[in-house]
């Protein structure tokens, strides 16, 4: 089973969303192996958004992560990575689509609520550096007949 990083932005931490958004996932099927909250500094910042270190909304978009603690929160399932970033939406909420949750809850192109790694490659770089091994735990839950077929396991 694939698993993914997902965090939530200060902007769903300011809002209290965070309470309906684990509900979607957890709805979907997917599985939480991990979950804590944690102050972001500019450091790791640094590193998680190494691609846009060079744009010129960086410094806003580093005020905007470390304005509140974020919490890290890992999702196990099938094809993980790809389902969590359809149910995501679009990198900007007003392009989003409606049923997203960016498409649900945010009109902004940086406070778009969550984070949610986009590749299998990033999701192994993104958990290990938001997450110390033990902390990600190996638990399944006991009847998944009817989450997946038995050839999805
Ligand atoms: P993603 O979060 O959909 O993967 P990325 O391009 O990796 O999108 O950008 C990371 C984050 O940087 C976005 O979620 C958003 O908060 C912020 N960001 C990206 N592009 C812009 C922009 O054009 N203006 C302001 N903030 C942006
Ligand atoms: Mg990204």
């Amino acid at each position: 089973m694939e698993k993914t990083l997902v965090i939530f932005k200060p902007s769903a931490i300011e809002r209290a969303l965070v309470g309906q958004i684990i509900t979607r996932f957890q709805q979907k099927g997917l599985v939480i192996a991990g979950l804590k909250m944690m102050q972001l500094d500019e450091a790791l910042l640094r590193e998680h958004y190494a691609h846009l270190v060079d744009r010129d909304f960086f410094p806003l978009l580093l005020n905007s992560m470390m304005a509140t603690p974020v919490i890290v929160m890992c999702l196990k399932g099938k094809d993980a990575i790809k389902v969590v970033r359809l149910m995501t939406g679009a990198t900007n909420g007003r392009d989003a689509l409606p049923g997203t949750i960016r498409g649900d809850f945010s009109m902004s192109g940086q406070e778009n609520i969550v984070h949610a790694s986009s590749s299998p490659e990033d999701a192994v770089a993104e958990l290990s550096r938001f997450f110390k091994p033990e902390e990600i735990f190996d638990w399944d839950c006991n009847d998944k007949r009817y989450i997946n077929s038995p050839d999805e396991l």
